[in-house]
């Protein structure tokens, strides 16, 4: 039995002006630590290299106090772009040393793809919330110049999602790997990561020495991780043959919204510097069509992931089947229907939704992305929420700013108890909580 969440009302007491002010200041104090001078490490143990996704809620999180720090965080990302046009989930530090992370630049060996950049790279690709980054950037601090050079960027960043992981002929983008989601060890993999081959695990394990195994994937997981991540290495990180040769294949809805969302940050981008916003608004449209068709279960009043190699729905309730909430042609009764699902079985009122719905049987309160709140899922929501619920987005931030001041800027948080988890001076949670700040 599961401890029932967090009483629905009252809203969460907010602590006084004057801890808000020294909240802001601490999460900047992170920041300001977190950055290795071209971009901001996730985090100074855990994460010490440049995380894609990461850089952009980082970006979001600098932009209203030191908007130079935010424009060079996703340069820095995008010069490490891939001749494709991916970006690649990790950006390597060469000044840090290679037993630092696993996996590191040497068992990715980006340098021996012709596409890959000078600097070493990972071969997978994040969520391409980038584009929200860039327009948020620009709404706090305008610069034309930077919009016009980081433009064919995302541009290029969407091509290749577009035209690469759209394997199924549905209008879905396909994730190749759990951490492609940016939900690693999310219970909707389970099945699909099942029958994934289990590999050795040949090299050590470093996530292991800064946070306990209770609250991180098991050997066997990282086994099945790194089996997969080495053949689509070995097969060049090549995407023509997916649904023939590679083991993992998943239609995810929250790679989906945020390549939605990003078509329509990338229209108002497109308007604000003379090109044709309307292309983007038609992929904007088509995705989110493809995703109702295709993703959507009205029953379970949720998005589900698809395993495109057996064409089954994956029957999780996990927080990504709420994202599509940031999706701006999300008709108003689908939008309803998450919104309902949000409050019922994530306990929304609480605040802060689960990674995973605590109902379910494999939700665990403390481990990684198995039922632990995190900022930026909670922040996504807000963001969805913004245009459509005023007063349970004003819940969700409040939230956020609660859970932080309480707990400090955790990784994850206990959805029960709001208890911090994972690493300490986590990058996003510092970032998104001061977006939310700035807000007010
Ligand atoms: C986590 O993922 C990395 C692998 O990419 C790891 O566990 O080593 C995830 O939470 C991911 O979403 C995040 O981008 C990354 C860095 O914060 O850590």
């Amino acid at each position: 039995m599961t401890a029932p969440l967090r009483t629905p009302a009252p809203r969460p007491q907010l602590p006084l002006v004057h801890d808000l002010e020294e909240l802001r200041g601490e999460a900047m104090r992170v920041l300001a630590a977190n950055w290795a001078g071209t971009h901001t490490v996730p985090s100074r143990t855990l994460y010490p290299h440049q995380w894609s996704w990461d850089s952009a809620f980082i970006a979001i999180g600098n932009a209203s106090w030191v908007p130079d720090r935010a424009r060079r965080e996703l340069l820095t990302l995008f010069e490490a772009q891939w001749r494709d046009g991916r970006v690649p989930h990790i950006v390597f530090s060469p000044s840090v040393p290679d037993e630092a992370y696993f996996p590191g630049p040497g068992f990715w060996r980006s340098h021996e793809v012709p596409a890959a950049p000078a600097a070493s790279t990972s071969g997978i690709v994040q969520p391409p919330v980038h584009a929200l980054a860039v327009w948020r950037i620009h709404q706090a601090a305008p610069d034309r110049d930077f919009l016009r050079a980081i433009y064919p960027r995302l541009v290029a960043q969407q091509e290749y999602l577009r035209t690469c992981r759209r394997p199924a002929g549905d209008g879905l983008l396909a994730i190749v790997h759990p951490w492609e989601s940016g939900m690693d060890n999310s219970p909707a993999w389970d099945e699909p990561l099942a029958a994934v081959p289990a590999g050795p695990l040949r090299d050590k394990r470093r996530d292991l020495t800064h946070v306990g195994a209770d609250e991180r994937p098991t050997d066997l997981d990282y086994r099945r991780y790194t089996a997969l991540a080495a053949a689509y290495r070995d097969g060049g990180y090549r995407d023509d043959r997916l649904l023939d040769e590679h083991a993992f294949v998943v239609a995810d809805p929250l790679i989906n919204a945020a390549y939605g969302a990003a078509e329509a940050a990338l229209a108002d981008i497109a308007a604000e510097i003379g090109a044709d916003p309307y292309p983007h608004l038609e992929q904007a449209e088509a995705v989110t069509r493809a995703m109702i068709d295709h993703l959507f279960d009205p029953a379970r009043g949720l998005f589900l992931a698809r395993d495109l190699l057996t064409g089954k729905a994956l029957l999780v309730d996990s927080v990504a089947g709420l994202i599509p909430l940031i999706l701006p042609d999300l008709p108003a009764d689908v939008a309803d229907r998450l919104i309902d699902t949000a409050i019922t079985r994530f306990g929304l009122y609480a605040g802060l939704p689960p990674s995973y719905a605590p109902g379910g049987p494999a939700f665990e309160r403390s481990r990684y992305w198995r039922g632990p709140a995190w900022i930026n899922t909670a922040w996504l929501v807000w963001h969805g929420l913004r245009q459509r619920r005023e007063a349970l987005a004003g819940l969700v931030a409040e939230s956020i700013v609660q859970v932080t001041a309480e707990s400090g800027f955790r990784e994850y948080f206990d959805p029960f108890t709001w208890e911090g988890h994972g690493c300490a001076d986590f990058a996003w949670s510092a970032a998104l909580t001061l977006d939310v700040l700035s807000a007010r």
